[in-house]
Formats: C-alpha cells, sequence, structure tokens
C-alpha cells in the first residue's frame, strides 16, 4: 500500500508518495512562476499594494502537472496508491459558483481539470495568507465581541488581516458581485480536497481555526462574528459544517483520477489541512513538546492540552487528537536580526562568516555565563517591526542594576560580544515565557530546532539552555518536506484507522528517534524565574507591555 501526501504552498505544489511506514517512494513538485510562466504570478501571487491574490486555474493545471510527473517516474504504481491527504498553505480561500457541485460530480478523463472547472468560480483569485488589505474587517470582528482578548478566547487568535473570516467579509464588501454569486467557501486545504474528491468537502476544523470565525470551545461558528455579514444564516451555509474528524476518510477518489491516471476506485481521501498543522504531524511529536523554526521569521509550533488562548500568539485545535491543541508564535524578526549582530562583530570582513559569532556565543556558554544573570542585561532586536510584542522596528539594551533591581544602570552595552548572547537569550526567552502558559510541565519535553539557523549548533545550543527541555534538544536536517510527509502520515492514519492506536503511538513507531541530532543541553535551570522575570520587566519597561 502506498500513500500520497500533498502540500499546496504559496509557490509550489508538492506530492510524496511513502509506504505504509512512511518511507519516501518518490516525490515531485510544480513550481508555479517556473512551469507556469504565463500566469505571471511573482513566487505564485499577485501582489497590488495591500492585496495579494493568487489564481485558482493556476492550482488546477499544477494538480494534473503533478500526478503527470509523479507518474513519469515510473517508480511506483498508482494504483497501490490508497490513501491521500494533504497541507496547504492556511487562510486562502476559494470562492465556488453553483456550477460547482455538478461539474465535480461528473468530470471526465476527456478533458483537464482547468477546462472543465473553470467556470466553477465565483471569483477565480484566492486571497492568500500575505494579504493584508482587512484593517476594517479586522476592526469589525475585534469589536463584535468586545476586542482582541476576547475574540482570541473564542476563536484562538486576536484578529489578524490574512485570516479568512475578515478576508471573506472584505470580498463581501469590495466585490458584492462576486459575492453574491458565491456558493461555497473552501480554504485551500479543502479546496484541493474537494477537487480530489469530486465534490465539495467539508473544512478541517483544525484549518478552520485559521478564520477567526471558529468557536474552539462551543465547537461552532460564532454567531455575534456571522451577523457582521448581515445574514448570519447565508454565510453559515457558504462555509458549511466544519469537519471535526481529522482522521476518517471523507470520500473516495473521484472517478475523474481513476480513467485519467490509474488510481484504484477505492483510494481514500483523508480529510486535508493547513501547513502548519500538517508540520507538527512530521515529527513524533507528544504534549509539551515544542518546534522552535530558525529561519528568516521565527517560529514555535507547540502541541499542548491547554486551551489557554491570548491576542499575542495563535491557538489551532490539533489536526488529528480532537483534545489538544496546536500553540502557535510567529515572530516576525529571525535570522536577519542575528545576522546584523553577526555582521557588527565581524567588523570590515564582509564574509558572513558565523566563526566569531560562535565564538562568542560558546565562550558563554563555556563560562557558565549569562547575560541576564550576571550583568542583568536585556537587549531587544528588532530590525523589523514585531509583532510579539506588537512593536514597531527597534533596538533597546537595557542594563539593571541588580537581577531584581528596579534601577536602570545604563541603556548601553559595552561590548558587541554582548549582543550576540543578549539576542539569543531574549529571542529564546520570549518564546519561554509565551509558552508558559501552554505547558504543563515547567519547561518543554523536547525542542526540536528546524530551520536555516538550527543548522548551526552554537546557536540550537544558546536557545536549549534558556528553553531547558527535559528529554533535550534535537536538530532536525531536513524539513523542506515536513507539510507534505504530515499530511501523507495523516493518509496513512487515516486509511489504516486502527481504533486502538493513538497518533503520537502510531506517528513514534514511524519516526525513529535516531533521525534526529542531538543537541547539547548544556547548564539546565541556568535561566531560572528570575532570568525571565527581569525579561518580562524590561519589556513592560521598553513597551509599556
Ligand atoms: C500561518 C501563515 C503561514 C501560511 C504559510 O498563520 O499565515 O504560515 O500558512 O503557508
Amino acid at each position: 500500500m502506498l500513500f500520497l501526501g500533498l502540500d499546496l504552498s504559496t509557490q509550489q505544489l508538492k506530492g510524496i508518495v511513502v509506504d505504509s511506514n512512511l518511507n519516501q517512494v518518490e516525490i515531485a513538485n510544480v513550481e508555479f512562476e517556473v512551469d507556469f510562466p504565463d500566469y505571471n504570478t511573482r513566487k505564485g501571487v499577485y501582489t497590488n499594494g495591500d492585496e495579494v491574490q493568487a489564481p485558482v486555474k493556476m492550482w488546477l493545471e499544477a494538480i494534473d502537472l503533478l500526478l503527470l510527473r509523479l507518474i513519469e517516474k515510473g517508480t511506483f504504481s498508482i494504483s497501490d496508491i490508497k490513501g491521500i491527504s494533504g497541507a496547504c498553505q492556511q487562510h486562502g480561500s476559494v470562492f465556488w459558483n453553483n456550477d460547482a457541485t455538478n461539474t465535480l460530480k461528473n468530470m471526465t478523463a476527456k478533458y483537464s481539470l482547468k477546462e472543465q472547472l473553470e467556470k466553477c468560480f465565483a471569483w477565480d483569485m484566492s486571497p492568500n495568507w500575505q494579504d493584508h488589505s482587512t484593517q476594517e474587517e479586522c476592526d469589525a470582528f475585534e469589536k463584535s465581541v468586545g476586542g482582541p482578548d476576547q475574540l482570541a478566547a473564542i476563536t484562538g487568535s486576536k484578529a489578524h488581516h490574512r485570516f479568512t473570516g475578515p478576508q471573506i467579509l472584505r470580498v463581501k464588501r469590495v466585490h458584492p458581485q462576486i459575492f453574491s454569486n458565491v456558493e461555497r467557501v473552501s480554504l485551500v486545504s479543502s479546496f484541493l480536497a474537494s477537487i480530489f474528491s469530486g465534490k465539495i468537502v467539508n473544512i478541517d476544523e483544525s484549518d478552520a481555526c485559521g478564520m477567526n470565525l471558529w468557536d474552539i470551545e462551543k465547537k461552532e461558528l460564532n454567531a455575534s462574528i456571522l451577523t457582521l455579514f448581515d445574514d448570519p444564516d447565508k454565510i453559515a451555509s457558504l462555509i458549511g459544517d466544519i469537519n471535526q474528524d481529522g482522521k476518517s476518510p471523507v470520500a473516495s477518489i473521484s472517478p475523474y483520477f481513476v480513467s485519467k491516471y490509474g488510481f484504484c476506485s477505492d483510494c481514500s481521501i483523508v480529510p486535508f489541512t493547513g501547513d502548519n498543522p500538517g508540520t507538527i504531524l512530521s515529527l513524533p511529536l507528544k504534549p509539551n513538546d515544542v518546534i522552535v523554526s530558525l529561519g528568516t521569521s521565527t517560529t514555535a509550533l507547540v502541541v499542548t492540552n491547554n486551551y489557554v488562548p491570548s491576542p499575542l500568539y495563535h491557538l489551532f485545535v490539533h489536526p488529528t487528537n480532537p483534545h489538544a491543541f496546536m500553540g502557535m508564535l510567529c515572530y516576525c524578526n529571525g535570522s536577519l536580526a542575528r545576522e546584523k549582530i553577526r555582521d557588527e562583530i565581524n567588523g570590515k570582513d564582509h564574509s558572513k562568516d558565523w566563526t566569531k559569532f560562535n565564538l562568542a556565543l560558546d565562550r558563554y556558554i563555556q563560562e557558565n555565563k549569562t547575560l541576564i544573570n550576571s550583568s542583568h542585561m536585556v537587549g531587544f532586536y528588532f530590525p523589523l517591526s514585531e509583532i510579539i510584542p506588537n512593536v514597531h522596528a527597534c533596538q533597546i539594551r537595557l542594563q539593571w542594576d541588580s537581577i531584581m533591581g528596579n534601577e536602570i544602570v545604563s541603556t548601553k552595552f559595552n561590548e558587541v560580544e554582548e549582543d550576540v548572547n543578549g539576542i539569543l537569550e531574549s529571542q529564546a526567552l520570549s518564546i519561554r515565557h509565551r509558552l508558559a502558559p501552554m505547558l504543563t510541565e515547567k519547561s518543554p519535553r523536547r525542542v526540536y530546532f528546524v530551520g536555516g539557523a538550527s543548522q548551526n549548533q552554537s546557536i540550537c545550543k544558546a536557545f536549549s539552555r534558556v528553553l531547558v527541555p527535559s528529554e533535550g534538544s534535537f536538530v532536525v536536517q531536513d524539513m523542506k518536506d515536513a507539510c507534505a510527509l504530515g499530511a501523507a502520515a495523516k493518509a496513512i492514519f487515516g486509511v489504516l484507522n486502527n481504533p486502538s492506536e493513538h497518533w503520537e503511538a502510531f506517528i513514534e513507531k514511524r519516526m525513529p528517534d535516531n533521525k534526529f541530532l542531538n543537541v547539547d543541553n548544556p547548564q539546565a535551570d541556568l535561566f531560572g524565574e528570575d532570568a525571565v522575570n527581569l525579561f518580562v520587566k524590561s519589556e513592560t519597561y521598553s513597551f509599556g507591555i
């Protein structure tokens, strides 16, 4: 038995074929800008001021092309694929018209997906997660329930420009004609699942948490928010029921794919989800485990049983465990901020070399020193405006007179070496502080480092000694196919459907620990509550939060 995991992201559609033990059999992708130059997208989207959109027809072409590419490899038989799932860019929406249901049902192998479906959309564009055009709608969303805290408490997030609810409301305001022709709205994940199913399938609950519409605790669309759309019943029917079972197949594959590509007719479509929920399915995570992504931005994903919403981060229902949640912290500042300090310490040498930076870090670690405990220094390094906390670009350095003291001695550091440790301590302390309410233990169980800077052991060590994971830190060597792999794992889980096997046991069996590189976990406990308190106090002093 083989399984297909799909990842429909901003720039590409990827498909990974695996066996039932999650071993990769084949992989292929379609890159929108390169493979479809006629659409003229830049990195898969059109940008017009604050508006960012993707052409839905291009995705239809991509599906046909991806399947051809997988088959052309000749390495497996497509009829062995018994299940398909997907992990897709979050928040994007697709607006179907009333031709969709019939056309999806009657697709024939004689024509391409694009030829048959291009007339099925009320709008041939999909607002993308990079869109920023919905400030008016975000304000209305927060006002409808009493403010950002209340919206976060209900839906798991305060209002965000990219979230689908505000995006749909803007389509209604700016394009009333288009909106009046909408029969159903899909997320990108349920859109792709619908194509493979030959019918419109419901939105997955985990991905629905990226809409600002879903009441996570009551498990229903929030009535006060729906009134913003004038006709709450109509908008509820456009969105449809939210599928709260991420495991059970929702359909067998559409006959189109059987006759055109040779899929077997009992190949199951297992609910598709968002790319971030898909990512947490690609590692053997348990509650209190954290993925720290050290890329251009910094992201931390945590699996938690605690529903403790905050306007500072996001909570989503876990994609395969309806009783758990995924917490997500998104920081704008990550590698750029670290590179600025690296360039400063390198001085005239513009080599982009990390040797001096790492030496300075390693020295702090070897000497058991922490800037915050030994010198009472805390720095904030935000070359870009930051989300957590929500502040403009700035660089602030504080030196307190004692660890818990109230007097500030100085707002300068002496040496750039101090910034090296300062930036990592403060990036890691912010994560530690914000994760704390979501953890049921004092510290994370395991931390998995991914993304560009995870290949730098000194940086991982520096993060690790602040986060103090009780069962160690690991570097995941290659996460570039994580979403597709997570989707493939979901497909296996759904098709095997072993009622006695919980998700955690299922994934642990398929993902041995030796796949990961151990990071030293030096000086656990060096960063105690005092350090966190001084960090919090410094944030309050600097940003009034
Ligand atoms: C998450 C988000 C992005 C997209 C990327 O909230 O907006 O991570 O999911 O595809």
